[in-house]
């Protein structure tokens, strides 16, 4: 954090000067390591069963925060009876399907309360009619498309307060977890004993009414191809602590780019659409009706999906959008199956995506398989690259590696490509949505230069030319542009005006007038909203993401910095902050809670944050049979975009790959998996291609552990650093890092030249020979581990071969993120040149025995 979040990193430092214990688990000693209280070096991809035995010391030593637990989470729960876990069928949990690789997950579901619950959800059933592909709402693709909620559960289910039944999820959950060991992490992690027991000790100190841990994370836990579940892993134990909706608490995503949490938001994926709202599918959304069917009228605010749906569509197409024409739903493109990134790539390859736009990003860098990149982008018709730099995936026609080795020919490669230049952020106003889901607003500093335009005034001028093209136009597929509300105020240039845009998405109601919130919107066509969690965020005509007030002029929560979504809530689940009778878990800890004598003894919810509740629902309030929506948050339901209300240690829907965690190994793994007989994660994506062959697992030829990482001199994929003389004097050249141990193992010599090898690519770089990097004792074996700064490639002021041509594709089966980690060789000296590069890695393969009719199988369970 100290590294990639250095403005972050001073309140941590704050925290620590008041008395906060710091702890770092990381692979590596980092300029983090170097100023926190515990440093816990961890074997890449095996935070999953470090976690895992921090949720099994809190549960088999009776430390959860029991009262939290029982009212705000789901461990009451009881679980359907065919449930079967990964103990009972050695790392696999049940519904699953071997030929697809797919979970079904209705025995993870919840028992019903009562048989009448079941008679109604089959009535509503029958009464939407059976669609085809109605089962498919259970798979991946869904489980993104509930980021501002959960998946939506049939029930509120079965309860046992006592949490005694064993088929309820506090005992499942015991059971699940009590093979996470002390001795399990050493053998896994390669963490030994004694620091196991001073982390559980000093997290579970300081946990309860009185005291709150945080946690914070990026993408050291996130690029795995088990990344959602590390993160889940957090959740529940931090859940099992009562730190979450509490000040103090809580998980913290560190969020990367400029506005990636807003790229999520209003999304750049293909299977979300802005708010979350789930991208329509085409075998199973055809109506309005059949596209908000799952979610609407469930309980809580995600059951009002209906109104964000028809309020986004009015924002699409204003005046052409009407109740009779489903307020344009049909021009709404659909999905067919997983259409994410590195699919397309493939199908670049594959010669069915034909043209290509590239817009600030540089994925033959920054990419994971850099190779399948660059193969891709050479069999386009066309690629639109629009930057502030001549970056690599621009050039790769003359200068990428397939050029040196022969394996591409310039004159061959038929992709005509158009670079655009691009004005930077101080060329342009706009927000950016960071850490915390804060919006944060700049002003433009000075013009662009030259031809240089802002990405508004290119899609702007792009989709008015389109539209222009195909003016008088009778086709019927032309329909959904010409009907698009496109027209915004512009500047003497021609840009158009952010603060038009950010009024589109705050919303508006039938005046023209800003919204002041999500409640507000309807379902009836009468206001658009272009992002609902967004909406409030222009309230009263002003642009609240603007505001800059100093903490020291404000209180502590410093509400008037910036507006954060939804509803300049700046902690949610913060009900969680008061116990069920809502009064505050302590003094220490009070932040928001019932105060009975406000509103003239009606009551509401007070404190220094927006309630993430009900202003006037007691906490006593217990929602009427039938209660729909809104109406059906309990008065003790802190997780309010829930449909049950409760928080998730078990996950009933909608996560791909299991309703609890489980350690797999990564794809590639010199270790076999110590826990169960499972080696991978079955429901990992898993790209085949003759570019993407997997090293073997537990291969002698790829003996040691990468894993890639960021420098703070350096940005991601250097576009932005390696063209700046002063980053580059900072770090001028590619360097990895070793133990001191592997590089006696393998005669590397501090500051020479080493070649690092996959059954992908052979890379060099300088080699950094330090204690930094520890060498890790599993069971009697050490494992070693090199450690990548990803940031190079062929241009700029420092170049050097790129990281990414290591690294294999596997992916996440929730948000198809690329592992980080695999294994690799390491040897002195520089890579081989020319046609001699392809043949030294074709005999590595050859060696390791990869299989190349198979080569998405590096691992031991196919
Ligand atoms: N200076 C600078 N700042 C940046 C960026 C940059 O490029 N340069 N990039 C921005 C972006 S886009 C992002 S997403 C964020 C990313 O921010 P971070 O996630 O902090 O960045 P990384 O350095 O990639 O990874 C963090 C740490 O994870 C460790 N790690 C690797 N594998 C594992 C593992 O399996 N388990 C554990 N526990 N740790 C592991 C690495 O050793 C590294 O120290 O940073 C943002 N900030
Ligand atoms: N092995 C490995 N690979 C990784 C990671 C890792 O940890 N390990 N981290 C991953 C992560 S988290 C990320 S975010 C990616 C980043 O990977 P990329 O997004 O591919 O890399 P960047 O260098 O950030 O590319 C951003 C480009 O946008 C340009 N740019 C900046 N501002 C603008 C603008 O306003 N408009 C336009 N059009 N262009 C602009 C910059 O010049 C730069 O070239 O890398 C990923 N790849
Ligand atoms: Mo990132």
């Amino acid at each position: 954090m100290a590294e990639a979040h250095p403005v972050g990193f001073q309140w941590v430092m704050e925290a620590k000067r008041r008395g906060a214990t710091i702890i770092h688990v990381d692979p590596r000693f980092t300029r983090t390591s170097a100023v926190s209280d515990v440093h816990v070096p961890i074997r890449a991809g095996s935070d999953i069963a470090w976690l895992g035995a921090l949720v099994n010391y809190v549960l088999s030593n009776d430390l959860d925060f029991r009262e939290y637990v029982v009212a705000y989470t789901n461990a009451a729960n009881i679980i359907e009876g065919r449930f079967q876990d990964t103990e009972d069928l050695d790392g696999l949990f049940s519904g699953f399907d071997p030929e697809t690789g797919h979970y079904d997950p209705t025995s993870w579901a919840y028992q019903p309360d009562s048989a009448q619950q079941v008679e109604d959800d089959a009535e509503r059933d029958r009464a939407y009619g059976d669609t085809p592909g109605s089962q498919e709402s259970h798979q991946s693709a869904r489980s993104e498309s509930h980021g501002s909620g959960g998946a939506p559960v049939r029930w509120k289910g079965r309860r046992d307060e006592t949490l005694q039944d064993p088929s309820c999820v506090f005992q499942i959950l015991k059971r699940h977890f009590a093979r996470y060991t002390p001795e399990m992490v050493q053998e896994v992690c390669g963490i030994g004993p004694e620091q196991f027991q001073r982390v559980a000790e000093a997290l579970t100190r300081n946990s309860g009414r009185d005291r709150t841990t945080a946690f914070c994370y990026a993408v050291g836990w996130t690029h795995h191809s088990t990344g959602a579940q590390m993160i889940r892993t957090a959740s529940i134990l931090q859940l099992l602590l009562g730190n979450i909706g509490r000040p103090g608490g809580g998980i913290m995503a560190l969020r990367g780019h400029a506005s990636i949490q807003g790229s999520t938001d209003i999304p750049t994926l293909f299977n979300i659409l802005p708010g979350y709202l789930p991208m329509p599918t085409a075998s199973q959304h055809q109506s309005l009706d059949e596209w908000v069917r799952d979610d609407e009228g469930k309980a809580g605010f995600w059951g009002n999906v209906r109104s964000y749906a028809v309020s986004l569509l009015k924002s699409y197409w204003g005046d052409a959008a009407t109740p009779e024409n489903d307020f344009c739903f049909d021009y709404l493109p659909r999905i067919t199956g997983d259409h994410s990134t590195y699919t397309t790539v493939k199908s670049m390859i594959e010669g069915s995506c034909k043209g290509y736009f590239v817009v600030g990003e540089n994925p033959t860098v920054g990419s994971s398989n850099g190779k399948m990149q660059r193969l891709g982008l050479a069999n386009l018709d066309w690629l639109v690259v629009r930057d502030l730099q001549m970056i690599e995936t621009a050039t790769f026609w003359k200068d990428s590696p397939e050029i040196e080795t022969g394996e591409l020919v310039t004159e061959e490669i038929g992709t005509e490509v158009f670079f655009l230049p691009a004005a930077t952020h101080v060329e342009k106003s706009g927000s950016f949505t960071q850490t915390q889901r804060m919006l944060q607003w700049r002003d433009k500093a000075v013009d662009p230069p030259g031809d240089a335009r802002s990405e508004l005034q290119f899609y702007y001028d792009l989709g008015q030319r389109i539209r222009r093209k195909l003016a008088g136009s009778t086709d019927e597929m032309d329909r959904p542009l010409l009907d698009l509300a496109w027209d915004y105020p512009t500047d003497d240039e021609g840009d158009p005006e952010g603060e038009a845009v950010l009024k589109e998405i705050n919303g508006t109601g039938p005046d023209g007038a800003a919204l002041a919130s999500y409640t507000e919107l309807k379902d009836d066509g009468s206001t658009a909203c272009g992002c609902w969690i967004y909406c409030g965020v222009y309230a009263d005509e002003v642009n609240l993401a603007r505001r800059r007030k100093p903490h020291w002029d404000q209180d502590w929560v410093a509400s008037e910095w910036g507006w954060v979504w939804p509803a300049n809530r700046r902690q949610l689940y913060n009900r969680a902050s008061a116990a069920p009778d809502g009064s505050p878990w302590s003094e220490r800890k009070a932040y928001i809670q019932w105060d009975a004598d406000a509103d003239d003894g009606k009551g509401k919810w007070v404190g220094p944050d927006v309630p993430d509740f009900i202003a006037d629902r007691a906490p006593d309030y217990v929602p009427p049979e039938g209660a729909k929506g809104p109406d059906a948050i309990g008065g003790q339901d802190p997780f309010i975009m829930q449909t049950d209300g409760k928080g998730w240690l078990f996950a009933p829907l909608g996560v791909a790959d299991g309703p609890m965690p489980a350690h797999y190994e990564p794809p590639e793994s010199p270790v076999r998996n110590p826990l169960y007989g499972q080696q991978n994660n079955p429901s990992r994506r898993k790209v085949d291609h003759p570019a993407n062959p997997i090293n073997p697992s537990f291969s002698e030829i790829f003996p040691y552990v990468f894993t890639t990482y960021r420098l703070t001199e350096h940005h991601t994929a250097g576009g932005m650093s390696r063209t700046l003389p002063y980053l580059t004097e900072l770090q001028p050249e590619p360097f990895c890092e070793v133990s001191p141990r592997l590089a006696a193992e393998r005669g590397l010599t501090h500051g020479d030249w080493v070649t690092i090898v996959t059954a992908r690519a052979a890379i060099e770089a300088k080699v950094l020979v330090t204690d930094r990097m520890r060498s890790l004792r599993l069971g009697d074996r050490f494992v070693e581990q090199v450690g990548l700064p990803y940031h190079w490639g062929g241009n700029g002021l420092t170049t050097g071969d790129s990281p990414n041509d290591l690294v294999n594709l596997t992916l996440d089966p929730n948000v198809y993120i690329q592992d980080k980690v695999g294994t690799c060789d390491i040897r002195p000296g520089r890579r081989p040149r020319g046609p001699e590069l392809t043949a030294y890695v074709e005999a590595y393969r050859r060696r390791a025995g990869v299989d190349m009719a198979h080569p998405e199988d590096g691992g031991a369970d196919g």
